[in-house]
């Protein structure tokens, strides 16, 4: 826009944006070309659902863009059997005061860049975990050691992590890391479950967006990551005006070493990720067929590729040579084209479903892949077993019942059901498995009922619905919107969180529990407090840092300009009551908390010089700054430990520089 424009009435430029859906949902509705309504059904065999059973691009772009004045949104919550309050068995999520929870839930903080612990069923929150975002209690990305791993890790300030997903052995959680993806800047980080820490960031090459994220079961051979965006292969300056020749990427990381193994080019656009239960077969949900670069071309066609990636098939690839090295990283060809997939082992299958399905889940026996329709009111689900022979929807498509109006992700109660939400409908509805492979295609009778949520769910998860034998005892619904549910705090309102009573999956699915979220989480997931063991105290062993005793505690020239300040932590002193250092001086301070007693920590703030952090027993914390204005600054601890507390201070004086 120049300068001397006025600018517009948003009023018209509204007007201007639903038209253009409306020629979109048109373009896409194509009411009368009924040959190519033929095309579809032929297309996409068993699928005997007319056109006008798809929830439209247009339609759904507008319902899911949160547009001002948007309609779609507010008609959510449905008709039938609305519950607001708790009623039939009376299931209590109450854990008494003093009480544990009986699970952990690791939330996704989306692009506040964090992970929340939350107990279940209290739904309290337990702590939070800063991954890609900086965190001032904790000092995460103020001490040495998190800075340099998030300044390595791409240097970036936030992230937008969307995927948990917890280590397995056996197929069931082994308590020891939880992987999680950055959707805004290619990464996938590790956390450390027995300090509850981030200890790793990778920034993986060539990929703009890693969206779908899970770890290959059933023992986490690879952590993989789902590249959403297609950009230029390398994304150096080359081919910016080409979008035919951008590519999207699907990515293995070793969970180990955190380093990037191998990537996959394929066509369209990937979005989320699950495994099956036996190592071989990864399954990713796709939109963009059309590698269009607008929402008009992104949703031109009918229907979307489903890729099948065949791991060992890949590894074998890789291992022959198979590929072509993208800024240090095998890339191997997974497009349809590709010789890789034209032999009698493709290492992709391409599976025809209807158009932008959004998520993929794994049954807990393996046998299905979920795929929630999003635009189409469908579950298809995908045999496993039959992938190895086929890719042919006819015999790969095991059912594929008609749920509800945006359906995006399925979980399970272990007993054979199957429980998807509905974003536009806002519902959670339960189905039976075995009843929508025995039904007809499009059928509604495997649905077992519909429970009323607030609003607009994304992820649906029952208890460690993701490993091979879940829980199934309760579920949460992650909406979107709270609207009117909790006292208005201003234009932002937080999700809400929704805790469902399912029982085994034997009874009548209640609604327990509102729980406001801050923005945004996306996913969770649980596991029995059993699985996890906590440390209550640092294992210095388990640290680079040096261990500070108190002989230690001291000032060490180290250079003309730089100084090592060695400080001990204990109720209610610092090992040094003052020390001293000349203006300019580079400071590196290390601070151990010598004490050995749980919940003990102590706090390190410097003032006018940026720095906190905590020191939890018997660890060992490290930070370097630059006493650049002469004065006193009062050390002070951040941490409630004692009735001396306020009185822990140390002084650092800083003496004007010479002449
Ligand atoms: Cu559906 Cu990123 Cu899993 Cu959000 S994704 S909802
Ligand atoms: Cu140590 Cu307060």
């Amino acid at each position: 826009m120049s300068k001397n424009e006025t600018p517009r009435d948003p009023n018209e430029v509204l007007e201007e944006y639903e038209e253009t859906l409306d020629s979109v949902l048109a373009e896409v509705e194509s009411p009368d070309e009924t040959t190519e309504d033929d095309d579809l059904s032929l297309g996409l065999p068993g699928l005997s659902l007319g056109r006008r059973d798809f929830m439209k691009a247009g339609v759904a772009a507008g319902a899911m863009g949160s547009v001002a004045g948007c309609s779609a949104l507010t008609g959510g919550g449905g008709s039938a059997g609305s519950q607001s309050t708790p009623s039939g068995s009376g299931a209590s999520h109450t854990v008494e005061p003093g009480e544990h929870d009986e699970y952990y839930g690791f939330w996704s903080g989306g692009h506040s860049g964090e992970l929340r612990v939350v107990g279940i069923p209290s739904m309290r929150e337990l702590t939070r975990i800063p991954v890609f975002n900086t965190d001032c209690a904790s000092g995460y990305g103020y001490t040495d050691g998190t800075q340099e791993m998030l300044e390595e890790g791409g240097g970036y300030s936030w992230g937008d992590n969307h995927h948990p997903n917890l280590s397995e052995t056996d197929g069931d959680y082994d308590g020891e890391y939880l992987y999680v993806n950055d959707k805004a800047n290619g990464r996938i980080a590790r956390v450390n479950l027995t300090y509850f820490e981030t200890d790793a960031i990778t920034d993986v090459p060539n990929m703009q967006a890693i969206h779908g994220c899970t770890v290959l079961s059933p023992d986490t051979k690879y952590v993989l990551g789902n590249g959403e965006f297609r950009v230029p292969l390398p994304n150096d300056g080359t081919d910016v005006k080409n979008p035919d020749n951008y590519t999207s990427l699907f990515v293995a990381v070793d969970p180990e070493s955190m380093e990037t193994q191998w990537q996959v080019k394929v066509d369209g656009n990937l979005d989320i990720v699950d495994t099956g239960k036996e190592g071989r077969w990864a399954i990713s949900s796709a939109y963009n067929s059309e590698e269009a670069t607008d929402i008009q071309g992104m949703t031109k066609d009918d229907r979307d590729n489903v890729k099948a990636f065949d791991i060992p098939a890949i590894e074998q690839a890789v291992e022959n040579g198979n590929y072509e090295e993208v800024n240090g990283i095998p890339v191997v060809d997974g497009t349809q084209d590709s010789p890789l997939n034209k032999g009698d082992r493709p290492i992709v299958k391409y599976i025809p479903t209807p158009k932008s399905p959004h998520c993929v889940e794994v049954g807990p026996n393996g046998d299905y892949a979920f795929i929630a329709g999003k635009l189409s009111p469908t579950v298809t689900m995908l045999d496993l077993d039959a992938l190895a022979d086929s890719s042919d929807p006819e015999e790969v498509v095991a059912g594929r019942p008609r749920v509800g109006l945006g359906p995006l992700h399925t979980t399970f109660d272990g007993n054979g059901h199957a429980y998807t939400s509905l974003f536009i409908d806002s519902q959670a509805v339960k189905w039976d498995i075995e009843a929508a492979v025995e039904a007809e295609e499009g059928s509604e009778d495997p649905i077992i009922e519909k429970q009323d949520v607030h609003y607009n769910p994304g992820h649906i998860q029952a208890l460690e619905a993701m490993t091979t034998d879940p829980d199934g005892e309760w579920l949460v619904s992650l909406n979107k919107l709270s609207k009117d549910r909790f006292l208005p705090v201003g234009p932002i309102m937080p999700d809400n969180d929704q805790l469902i009573h399912i029982g085994q999956g034997e009874e009548e699915m209640e609604l327990v529990a509102d729980h406001p979220a801050y923005p945004e989480p996306h996913d969770c997931v649980f596991a029995h407090k059993d699985k996890i063991d906590a440390k209550k105290v640092y294992d210095k062993d388990d640290y680079e840092e040096t261990y500070i005793t108190e002989e230690d505690s001291g000032v060490e020239r180290t250079g003309e300009s730089s100084v090592h300040v060695k400080m001990t932590t204990k109720r209610s002193e610092y090992g040094l009551p003052d020390f001293t250092v000349q203006e300019g001086d580079e400071v590196t301070l290390t601070t151990t908390n010598i004490e050995g007693v749980q919940d003990i920590i102590h706090g390190v703030a410097i003032p006018e010089h940026d720095i906190n952090y905590a020191v939890a027993p018997q660890d060992t914390r490290e930070v370097t700054f630059t006493a650049d204005d002469p004065g006193v600054y009062w050390i002070y601890c951040t941490f409630f430990c004692s009735a001396l507390h306020l009185e822990m201070r140390s002084r650092m004086i800083v003496e004007p520089a010479e002449g």
